[in-house]
Order: structure tokens, then C-alpha cells, then sequence
């Protein structure tokens, strides 16, 4: 089988972490206009797709994952009016807006739950999932996935934060209010859609069943079909739970499910099996190489697949996966670009990636921001872990080394703000930073520019037949493309 050529599929997208990229209004936080702002350096970097993080309406309890109005902008991001101009001017740069969509769950200030909460027969009521008494079901943020409201002495289900509420997928006037508003979106003219956590919409929480549930692909497909289905989109699934096999269902084009979806095995390999993330454990490059493979393998004519060391919610990819002394990052970090970028599938490059930024070492827990460390670390704490290893797992996994702002120059405030920055910088600002980068042409960056250039020129590096080569020694990870 072969595909009907996508726009999608030679392009590479790059992922804005809106907090972290450019403050426009020196309140140290990162909003719409800076990313505008930016714009030449995108096009000059040669992407043709930006993966935007949420900028919706949002509490922010979990950085903007949490929304309560999907058809306005947070305040700390700009509004409505910078958002148009965002998607006009990146067009004219070529490049389309990825919108990052969230619709496993709301917040708990969205308009729907707070009317739900009303009462047991409020017409909002059935938008979101209760039970008069909590199962098992525990949240990925730890601790139960159900909160007591008071008022009604019932629980809902919560399988993040308990101010993110899941939203009941059962119910078709969810679903239709979700198709209304990801029209709207489609009507504004944007690329297509990162779809947040989707595989757990099919949940059967009764069964305790969350990921992959018997509904889940119907689920998708009514989806497909009364949004972005007619339209040539991209549309990428965020599914944790995804193996090749089932990767196929969700991105074979007949299915007519998604463009593609992001799966995870290979960031698993450097946990102790069966436990969490914060549980360490080497990473043996055989592994790396051997999962990686099989998802280019597997997928070949059956699916698409996406390609990632790292996003917002992962380690830095060359200190990770690389080596983050000074000596070898630059190093590591073209092995890992020229590594990714020749498989099949579509590359996307997390923000400070092609500059090559590193984790931040963080000494005590008052230094992180987010909210899965301060949970998991609680919850550790009172289980008898002790310090020291905790802050040794959030070194190596906490979400804020991805979430430091971007590293534009040495100076003061990097180029980032004029103001004080909602997070710490990195520590290797002045060593790393995009005005050095573009200064030396051996840099990291052209290295990036370069791959990016030559996949829209050689429909091999997307598409092609990839073979894995034998070397004999299990420290090289080594393939044949063409
Ligand atoms: O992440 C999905 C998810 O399962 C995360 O909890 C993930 O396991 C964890 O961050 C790994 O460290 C998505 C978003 O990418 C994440 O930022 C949100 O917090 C989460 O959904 C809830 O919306």
C-alpha cells in the first residue's frame, strides 16, 4: 500500500512550550506575540509545522492542561486578536498551527463542570463521570483518580489533576461540543491538532479499565468524520498506551483515525520494569536501538510513524539519551538529530533542541515548578524514600528541565524577558544559546537545518526502506536508509 502524499509527511514540526519560548511584555512569562516575534527564526531553522502547547483559557494547575474556555486565550498569553495574527504570519512564513487539544478533560473552572457540580440533576451534570463510591483507579498525578464533592457526596473521576476533571465521552452532547469547538478552531485556519491523552477516552472506569477501551477507536473515528476528517489536516494522537499493533488502527489512512500518533516505548527503557519513571535504570543503547527499529519496521505501509527524543513533559534528549558534559553534548546531539531524523515518519523538535539545551540539576524541591513533582515527591516522602533519591529521579525525569525558558542569548534574561522569568534558567545560558549557535556554522543548529532541508528533497528519509545493520558491537545503533 502506498500513501496518498500529506504535506505532513516531509515536514518537520517543532514544539513551542508557549511559557518558555519569547516574552513579549517583559512579565517573565512567555506568550503569543513572542512567539510571532520568532517566526524568522523558525522559517530559518525550516520547519513548516509548530506543535503550539495550550494557550486556551486555564487556571493553569497543570500549565494550561487544565482549560476552562476552549474558544478563548489565557490572559497570560495574549488573546484572541494575537492568535489570529499568530496564524496569519506564521503563514506567510509557511508554516501551520498545530493546536494542542485537551479533551479527555477539563478543568474544574470550565463553565460546564462548574454548573455540573450544581447538582446531581443539573443538565451538566453527566458531562463528566461520578460515582458514589471510589474504585482503585489511581491518577497518573499519584493518589486516587476520584474527589469527594462535597455538596452532592459524590466523586468524580479525575485521572490527572483533581482540578482536571474527565469528561464523559458516553455522553454525545460532549462529543458534540467538542466537534463544535474543534471547528472553530478548524475555521480559524489552523494546521491540525495534537490530540492530548486520547487514548483514554474509551474508558470504563467501572471496569477500571482507562487506556484503550472498547469504545476508544469508534470514539475517534465519529471524531474524524464530524471534524477534521474533510479537511487535509494533521492530526497526532497522544497515546501512552500505544503498541505497533495498535498504532496501525489509529493511522492506517483507511481507518480514517489520525495522521499519526505519539507512542512512548522508547522513552521506558531507562525505568526499572514495571515501576514508575522516577524508578531509574540504565539505558542500554541495544534496547534504544531495538525499539526504535521495530516501530520503523512495523509501521512501514500499515501507519505512520512520529519521531521524538523529547517534548515538554521529558527529559533533555542529549541528556538523556546523549551526554550532557561540555566536551560531548554538541556531539551527542548530532548523532541523536542525524539518528532520528533519517527514520520514516515525521521529526519533531522540541524548543532549544536544535541549540542543544540540557537538563538543570535541581538541589531541593523547592526549585521544581511542576505539579507531577510535588505530588509524586509527597507521596514518596511519606512512603519512606528519602531525599536524596528523589531528587536524583527528579534530576533525571522532573518535566521543568524541559520547561526552562529558551536560551536566545548569554545575557541577562537570555533574550527571553526583560522581566523576572516564571522559572530559573538553565545554568549553561551563556554556553548555550541560539545567538551562538547561529554565529558558528559547525554548530548544532545548521546540523538541524541541514536534516530539515534535505527531507523535503529526499522523499527516502520520510518513506524509505530502512534496515537495521548489524555491527557486532551492541553500543552502535546503526541502519541502512534509502
Ligand atoms: O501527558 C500525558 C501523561 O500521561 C503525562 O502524565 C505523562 O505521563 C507524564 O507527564 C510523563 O512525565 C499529557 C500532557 O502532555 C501533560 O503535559 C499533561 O500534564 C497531561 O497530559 C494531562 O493533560
Amino acid at each position: 500500500m502506498t500513501f496518498e502524499k500529506k504535506w505532513w509527511q516531509t515536514a518537520v514540526a517543532y514544539q513551542i512550550y508557549p511559557r518558555s519560548y519569547q516574552d513579549s511584555d517583559g512579565d517573565g512569562i512567555g506568550d503569543i506575540k513572542g512567539i510571532t516575534s520568532r517566526l524568522d527564526y523558525l522559517e530559518k531553522l525550516g520547519i513548516t509545522a509548530i506543535w503550539l502547547r495550550p494557550v486556551y483559557a486555564s487556571p493553569m494547575d497543570d500549565n494550561g492542561y487544565d482549560i476552562s474556555d476552549y474558544e478563548d486565550i489565557a490572559s497570560i498569553f495574549g488573546d484572541m486578536a494575537a492568535m489570529d495574527e499568530l496564524l496569519a504570519e506564521a503563514d506567510k512564513h509557511g508554516i501551520k498551527i498545530i493546536m494542542d487539544l485537551v479533551v479527555n478533560h477539563t478543568s474544574d473552572e470550565h463553565a460546564w463542570f462548574v454548573e455540573a457540580k450544581k447538582s446531581k440533576d443539573n443538565d451538566f451534570r453527566d458531562y463528566y463521570v461520578w460515582r458514589d463510591q471510589p474504585n482503585n483507579l489511581t491518577s497518573a498525578f499519584s493518589g486516587s483518580a476520584w474527589e469527594l464533592d462535597e455538596a452532592s457526596g459524590q466523586y468524580y473521576l479525575h485521572l490527572f489533576s483533581k482540578k482536571q476533571p474527565d469528561l464523559n465521552w458516553e455522553n454525545e452532547k460532549v462529543r458534540q461540543a467538542v466537534y463544535d469547538m474543534m471547528n472553530f478552531w478548524i475555521d480559524k485556519g489552523v494546521g491540525g491538532f495534537r490530540m492530548d491523552v486520547i487514548d483514554l477516552i474509551g474508558k470504563e472506569p467501572e471496569k477500571l479499565i482507562t487506556a484503550d477501551g472498547p469504545t476508544l477507536h469508534p470514539l475517534i473515528q465519529e471524531l474524524n468524520e464530524k471534524t477534521f476528517g474533510a479537511y487535509d489536516l494533521v492530526t497526532v494522537g497522544e497515546t501512552w498506551s500505544a503498541n505497533p499493533e495498535n498504532a496501525q488502527l489509529y493511522s492506517h489512512p483507511d481507518r480514517k483515525e489520525f495522521s499519526m500518533i505519539f507512542q512512548f516505548e522508547h522513552v521506558g527503557l531507562d525505568q526499572q520494569e514495571g515501576k514508575e519513571k522516577w524508578d531509574l535504570a540504565p539505558l542500554d543503547p541495544a534496547r534504544l536501538h531495538n525499539v526504535l527499529s521495530k516501530w520503523q519496521t512495523e509501521l512501514v505501509g500499515k501507519g505512520w510513524n512520529s519521531l521524538f527524543w523529547n517534548n515538554h513533559d521529558l527529559p533533555r534528549a542529549i541528556s538523556r539519551f546523549g551526554d550532557d558534559r561540555p566536551a560531548f553534548r554538541e556531539l551527542s546531539g548530532k548523532m541523536l538529530a542525524i539518528y532520528l531524523h533519517f527514520m520514516s515518519g515525521t521529526p519533531y523538535i522540541y524548543q532549544g533542541e536544535e541549540i542543544g539545551m540540557i537538563n538543570t540539576p535541581i538541589t531541593d524541591i523547592n526549585q521544581a515548578d511542576d505539579v507531577e513533582t510535588h505530588r509524586m515527591y509527597a507521596e514518596r516522602i511519606e512512603n519512606g524514600f528519602t531525599k536524596e533519591e528523589l531528587i536524583t529521579s527528579i534530576k533525571a525525569k522532573g518535566r521543568d528541565n524541559a520547561r526552562r525558558p529558551m536560551q536566545w542569548t548569554g545575557a541577562e534574561g537570555a533574550g527571553f524577558s526583560t522581566g523576572q522569568a516564571w522559572l530559573a534558567f538553565g545554568d549553561t545560558v551563556r554556553d548555550i544559546n541560539v545567538e551562538k549557535a547561529l554565529a558558528d556554522k559547525q554548530s548544532l543548529f545548521y546540523t538541524y537545518q541541514k536534516l530539515i532541508a534535505l527531507r523535503k528533497e529526499y522523499p527516502c528519509m520520510s518513506e524509505g526502506i530502512y534496515e537495521v545493520m548489524e555491527t557486532g558491537n551492541s553500543s552502535v545503533m546503526a541502519y541502512r536508509k534509502y
